[in-house]
């Protein structure tokens, strides 16, 4: 499945998207000279939050690397978090959940502490990010613990539903961008990247606990056509790059109305 969003005069070319970066910084300069008054202050009062989402490998944080410089090269210096982490207190939460376990982590005290990394990284970066009008990328959210916890580990979806609440207070994403690959694909690029390194507790999984991951992040995709967008991540890293790129500048327009 692929969802690629485009708009009248888009240019096939990477690097000529027609979008006026000259004003100054901040979510408007996506905008050019079409950016007026009230659209200044609907942006700088709420400022962009773009989700990444996928499987292991499926290219996230290229992608946010490729997006945050080409932000960059037009002076808009985009925030980038990651979860689990972000934060200090978020690090070391994902030690804990990353590293190999002598005793097997419950699901619920999994999410719970993806969900305190969550609600840390959110009241003390996300909001005020936002708060300030910026364009604020990050490397997984909330459906990581919908498609991972849910989908993947089987707790009941409306137990996350609260559990994500509570921790990010009711803020969702503008944006979220689902990097589809098959799993095989994905684990495959995370071998090749880390050579004889052992996989964290994700990355070794059965190839079963992937799929159903995979397929979690399709069903959310779909239950939220808005908000969700699937981009095949399988094609060459540049490709990709130009749809995620079409997504933000098309996700910022549809919120302007313009
Ligand atoms: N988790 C997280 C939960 O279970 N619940 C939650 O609520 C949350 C928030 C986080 C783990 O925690 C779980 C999910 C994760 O298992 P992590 O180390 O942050 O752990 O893992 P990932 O987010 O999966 O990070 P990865 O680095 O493994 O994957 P990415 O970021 O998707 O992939 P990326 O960009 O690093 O690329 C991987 C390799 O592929 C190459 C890259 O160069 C790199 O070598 N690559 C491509 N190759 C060919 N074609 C392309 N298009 C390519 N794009 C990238």
């Amino acid at each position: 499945m692929q969802v690629v969003a485009a708009w009248p005069g888009a240019d096939p070319e990477f690097g000529a998207v027609p979008l006026g970066f000259s004003g100054p910084r901040g979510v408007r300069c996506l905008l050019g000279p079409r950016g007026g008054k009230d659209e200044e202050q609907i942006l700088e009062s709420s400022g962009y939050f773009v989700t990444f989402e996928g499987i292991e490998g499926a290219g996230k944080s290229t992608q946010i690397a490729s997006t945050r410089s080409y932000l960059a090269a037009r002076s808009i210096e985009a925030v980038v978090v990651r979860e689990p982490g972000g934060t200090e207190v978020g690090d070391r939460v994902r030690d804990i959940l990353l590293s190999p376990l002598k005793e097997p982590l419950a699901p619920l005290a999994e999410l719970l502490l993806f969900c305190a990394s969550r609600h840390q990284l959110v009241t003390t970066v996300i909001r005020p990010a936002l708060a300030a009008g910026h364009v604020v990328l990050c490397d997984r959210f909330a459906d990581s613990s919908r498609a991972y916890q849910g989908f993947g580990r089987g707790l009941p979806l409306d137990v996350i539903e609260q559990v994500n609440n509570v921790a990010t207070g009711g803020l969702e994403p503008d944006l979220t961008i689902v990097l589809d690959v098959p799993p095989e694909r994905g684990l495959n690029r995370v071998e090749l990247r880390s050579g004889a390194a052992p996989g964290d507790r994700f990355e070794t999984e059965a190839l079963d606990f992937h799929r159903r991951v995979r397929e979690g992040f399709l069903q959310l995709a779909r239950e939220a056509p808005r908000r969700v967008a699937v981009v095949d991540a399988g094609r060459p890293a540049e490709q990709v790059t130009r749809a995620v790129l079409e997504l933000i500048e098309h996700g910022i327009r549809r919120r302007l109305g313009t």
